[in-house]
């Protein structure tokens, strides 16, 4: 099988962006409802549409060529695939909150309090280089609920407008990285398939300078 194979976001804040993408570099497809797998039909790829989470995943074992994700994704996954380049829209960061009516002097209000997150990885990495301990309390969603039930002290999770912290009763204190969504890729591919993916990032290249 020498077509490429792209894995991107079914559902979710990356798949419009990342199809209109695609469209903006000539590459038409069938695209409807439930469709989880469709071919181009004028470029040598294939589509492969999956939850973000999983992405990095089937890049690092072959089971897609490519993807694009967010890149807190990206450097949350610690999976063996290679950052080709920045896709500009996604745009967010991953920032520590906590309660607004806290004092907040600095990051040595972390020490010793718990901090709910679904980046663990980044946030471990983070405040050990700071010198900070602790507790890391690992949930999948609704992130912005830990301190309010009591499940947490502070948070660490994506913002955008801030909406939804200030709707929790939260603020943010220290950024931790932006994030913008990324192409990457198994770095093992082909020579026909790095071929095809050269040809991918021309045209993304030219995409994005238009855009400038
Ligand atoms: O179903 P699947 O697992 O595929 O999707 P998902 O629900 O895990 O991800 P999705 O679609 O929500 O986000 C995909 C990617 O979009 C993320 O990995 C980020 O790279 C990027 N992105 C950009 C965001 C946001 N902006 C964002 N605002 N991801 C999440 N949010 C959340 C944020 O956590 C907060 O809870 O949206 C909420 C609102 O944010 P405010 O600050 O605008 O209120
Ligand atoms: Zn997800």
């Amino acid at each position: 099988m020498s077509k490429l194979k792209i894995a991107i976001q079914k559902k979710g804040r990356l798949s419009e962006k990342t199809l209109l993408l695609l469209q903006e570099c000539n590459i038409r497809y069938p695209n409807g409802g439930d469709i989880l797998k469709s071919e181009s039909s004028n470029f040598p790829i294939e589509l492969l549409f999956l939850r973000d989470d999983d992405i990095s995943k089937y890049v690092a074992a072959n089971l897609a060529d490519i993807g694009i994700i967010g890149e807190n994704v990206y450097r949350e996954a610690k999976q063996e695939v290679d950052l080709i380049e920045y896709l500009g829209f996604a745009s967010c960061r991953l920032s520590l909150a906590i309660p607004r009516h806290f004092e907040y002097k600095g990051l040595s209000f972390f020490q010793n309090k718990k901090i709910a997150t679904s980046y663990p990885n980044i946030l471990e990495n983070f405040l050990y280089k700071r010198g900070i301990t602790a507790s890391i309390e690992f949930i999948s969603g609704s992130v912005e609920i830990a301190p309010s039930i009591g499940l947490a002290d502070a948070i660490c999770d994506i913002v955008s407008s801030g909406s939804t912290l200030m709707a929790n009763g939260l603020k943010e204190v220290e950024k931790i990285i932006d994030s913008q969504a990324v192409l990457i890729a198994n770095p093992r591919l082909s020579i026909k398939k790095k071929k095809t993916l050269d040809e991918l990032t021309f045209r993304i290249k030219a995409v994005l300078k238009a855009k400038e």
